[in-house]
């Protein structure tokens, strides 16, 4: 006897296999080709697959395009609030019933064509596949200026730290959904979901699929300087969840040099408003030890900016000092024992006064365990 149900209808359809989100804005123009291109690739492959449009209330004629197309796997999802392009993916990801997930762009840079191979590849055990503009195969636009192409070289050279994939920074991404069950602290800033997802995920088998991207023929482009800002920001608190005490230390010694600046500045424009020397001195070095402090907290230990501000600075003014001493020390022991020459005593007692300067101020003035738990921003 068979127990498969048969005149029982489900009233609550099954999920499909792939859930693909598209964060639209001001896209109407470019949805009918692509829906018709996804379309075509969903009956050509038997692709079970719904697609989460992520609008954000776009004033063109989004909605009636989509209600007109007619597609029962399109769903459009307006939103109103926490927009931009990476909070519409992430609301996209949570509202996802398939098993796998693609995350692409709807201006047709990216290849819907190529979303088969994606999956095989997801199929074949990969953790994250990545539809890839710079993988042996994959191509740009030919229209791409000098500009754009060093601009995006670059981009992609800054995150080598975090992974060796050739196309770090593209958009069109596919990835079973539990992968995000793993994530930790999981909170892109800007549209870089593929390198948030690389490190947070820690995914271990990257594979790139070559695309042809092709650039935008309709609509604007919304990437904008402060978008690419936001990148710099992104990269930080990247090296700071993956490299927790070397990003600690890197920011440490870009605050230090920064206080060299500081302090000749501040001095070059007092002695030009004709304060004393020794005055003008003195000034310069207490401005760029607060200067030092304040992004110290800041950036290189902000998880220690609920911290009482005064008994940090107290402690900060401590720890510099002791490093002083400690660079004094040094610095004529070597010139003692170990050259001649001052200037070289003075770097290794530079090196050695920093060092203790740093470890002071990140074991005991900006604590860890002094503060909440929350990954630092
Ligand atoms: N929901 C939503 N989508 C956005 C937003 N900004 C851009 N997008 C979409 O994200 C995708 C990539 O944006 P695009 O402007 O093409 O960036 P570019 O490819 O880097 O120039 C496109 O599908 C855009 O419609 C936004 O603020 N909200
Ligand atoms: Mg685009």
């Amino acid at each position: 006897m068979s127990t498969e149900p048969t005149e029982i209808e489900d009233p609550v359809p099954a999920p499909p296999a792939l859930s693909i989100i598209i964060p639209t804005y001001r896209e109407a123009e470019n949805l009918p080709d692509l829906l018709r291109a996804i379309d075509g690739v969903r009956r050509e492959h038997g692709l079970d697959a719904e697609v989460l449009l992520m609008d954000d209330d776009s004033p063109d004629e989004t909605r009636r395009i989509v209600a007109d197309l007619g597609y029962d796997w399109v769903h459009l999802h307006v939103r109103t609030h926490n927009r931009g392009l990476s909070p519409a993916v992430l609301d996209g990801l949570t509202l996802a019933r398939g098993t796998l997930c693609v995350v692409m762009d709807a201006d047709l840079s990216h290849p819907p064509e190529r979303i088969p191979d994606m999956i095989a590849a997801l199929n074949d055990g990969a953790d994250l596949v990545i539809g890839s503009r710079y993988a042996p195969g994959g191509s740009t636009d030919a229209r791409w200026g000098l500009l754009r192409r060093v601009n995006s070289r670059v981009a992609t050279l800054l995150a080598r730290p975090f992974t060796n994939v050739k196309d770090p920074m593209s958009g069109f991404l596919a990835f079973r959904r539990r992968l995000l069950d793993d994530a930790a602290a999981f909170n892109p800033v800007g549209y870089k979901i593929g390198l948030e997802l690389i490190v947070k995920c820690r995914c271990q088998d990257v594979r790139e699929v070559p695309i042809h991207f092709a650039d935008r023929t309709r609509g604007r482009s919304k990437l904008t300087v402060a978008e690419q800002l936001r990148y710099l920001q992104h990269l930080r608190r990247l090296a700071v969840f993956r490299y927790p005490n070397v990003a600690c230390l890197i920011q440490f010694l870009i605050v230090g040099a920064s206080g060299v600046v500081v302090n000749l500045v501040v001095l070059t424009a007092l002695l030009a408003a004709f304060v004393p020397k020794e005055l003008a001195i003195a000034a310069a070095i207490v401005v760029s030890i607060a200067t030092n402090f304040l992004m110290n907290r800041r950036f290189t230990f902000s998880y220690a900016r609920k911290g009482s501000i005064a008994r940090q600075f107290l402690g900060f003014v401590g720890a510099c000092s002791l490093g002083a001493v400690v660079n004094y020390a040094v610095t004529l022991t070597v010139l003692g024992y170990l050259t001649d020459i001052p200037q070289l005593a003075a770097l290794v007692g530079i090196v050695a006064g920093t060092g203790i300067n740093f470890t002071m101020n990140r074991l005991f003035v900006f604590k860890r365990t002094l503060v909440d738990k929350r990954p630092s921003p």
